[in-house]
């Protein structure tokens, strides 16, 4: 496997000023660096210069931060560039700004976002984010019709396949998300306290559910996903004043850390995101103590869909096949949501008790995160196998009461 020489805090100003590129963008001679990253796969670095300029600089490591063994394709860096470039061409801000790949040293260049906040710590926090669920709902619907059959020719969504597939990537999410949470692995582990809810999960009732969701995941190459839309995967802007409102003209979400993305559903990126608010539902049902939070979070489903929906439906006249009729508009729509609400199951599941768990669940104390995650885990495997049972945004809020009660 090619590894490439990584920056360290010391090396980011000679690297910065070999990029003659960024010259504009900040003084070389005068940055300082900083790592920052909390990813699995990559190291971040913020550098700023004497006059205050910043830009962030991502770079792929050769192996998973938290365990060095596990060797890593550093390709995923131009599933990062692809997902960073589509996001600016059809979701102007909902994304960090890019300035461009380095393909040999394996990094790009991006918006420095520190001022920001990473969603799931916001969220961990009580916070409020006004408008952020439907900026993400946005997002998702710019890549699922200016990335897919629905934007774009034929000829040129099955380039963009080809170019986008990277097995070794690929197959993380398949086993973490789709295999490992419901068989023996050494992957998983949970508190005793939870022990019967994950041994539901081992029937093979569930697994034929997954079984439908993981196939839709590796054969519905419908549109470049952001891969991996998770709370972590956001930042959103530190509310002034404490209202939680994004100020004027500024958006009220960017997503980043688009190296899991290729061509898959739509539906996969919605449910992922649906899957962590669920999360963010069962640590404040446990650990929370304000209604409007607790309100405004359980609006966060149908907050996103909508935005979601209107974003493909204002789209839609521009449409590129004329076979796509109304119609199949609503049967599509249908479908995705479907899938969607089955994706938001697993990815609860696998932050649970599968190899990548989250903050929200992993800072409570003991007894109420036993709590959070048998709750997660009796209404996700409702979720998994409700098989579109639950139709609308209202029926996934009811369905979800066990959690949020
Ligand atoms: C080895 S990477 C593990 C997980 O971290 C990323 O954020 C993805 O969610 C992946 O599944
Ligand atoms: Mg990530």
């Amino acid at each position: 496997m090619m590894s490439t020489e990584l920056l360290t805090e010391e090396s980011v100003g000679d690297y910065l000023a070999s990029r003659d590129d960024l010259a504009s963008r900040i003084d070389a001679s005068t940055a300082r660096a900083r790592e920052v990253g909390d990813g699995n796969l990559n190291l971040v670095f913020v550098a700023r210069d004497a006059s205050g300029r910043s830009l962030a600089l991502k770079q792929t490591l050769p192996y998973v931060r938290g365990d060095h063994s596990w060797a890593v394709t550093e390709d995923s860096i131009f599933a990062e560039a692809r997902g960073l470039e589509a996001a600016a061409q059809s979701a102007p801000g909902l994304a960090p700004d890019y300035f461009g790949l380095d393909a040999d040293r394996r990094l790009v260049v991006i918006e420095d976002l520190s001022e920001w906040r990473v969603w799931r710590g916001a969220l961990n926090d009580g916070i409020v984010s006004t408008g952020a669920g439907a900026a993400v709902g946005e997002l998702v619907a710019a890549l699922g019709f200016s990335t897919s059959y629905f934007g774009l020719p034929p000829a040129e969504v099955q380039s963009r396949v080809a170019r986008s597939i990277n097995p070794e990537l690929w197959q993380i999410t398949e086993d973490l998300v789709f295999t490992e949470p419901y068989f023996d692995h050494p992957h998983n582990s949970w508190d005793a306290g939870a022990e019967d809810a994950v041994l539901a999960l081992r029937d093979d009732r569930v697994r034929s559910h997954v079984a439908e969701l993981k196939h839709a995941f590796l054969t519905r190459a419908e549109a470049l996903l952001h891969g991996d839309l998770h709370t972590g995967s956001v930042f959103v802007p530190v509310p002034s004043g404490g209202a939680g409102a994004a100020s004027a003209g500024q958006p009220a979400a960017k997503a980043f850390d688009f190296e899991f993305g290729a061509y898959g559903p739509t539906a996969f990126d919605l449910g992922m995101f649906f899957g962590n608010i669920l999360i963010a539902q069962a640590r404040d049902a446990v650990a929370g103590a304000n209604p409007a939070f607790s309100s405004w979070l359980s609006g966060l489903y149908s907050e996103t869909w909508s935005a979601f929906e209107r974003g493909i439906r204002t789209r839609w006249p521009e449409r590129v096949d004329p076979v796509l009729t109304d119609d199949y508009l609503e049967t599509w729509l249908e479908e995705t949501w479907r899938l969607a609400v089955g994706y938001a199951g697993v990815e609860a599941i696998r932050r649970s008790i599968g190899w990548a768990k989250v903050s929200d669940l992993e800072t409570l104390p003991e007894p109420q995160r036993v709590e959070a995650v048998r709750r997660l885990l009796t209404t996700s495997r409702e979720l998994v196998t409700s098989g579109g049972r639950i139709g609308s945004a209202a029926d996934l809020s009811s369905a979800l009461s066990g959690v949020a009660a």
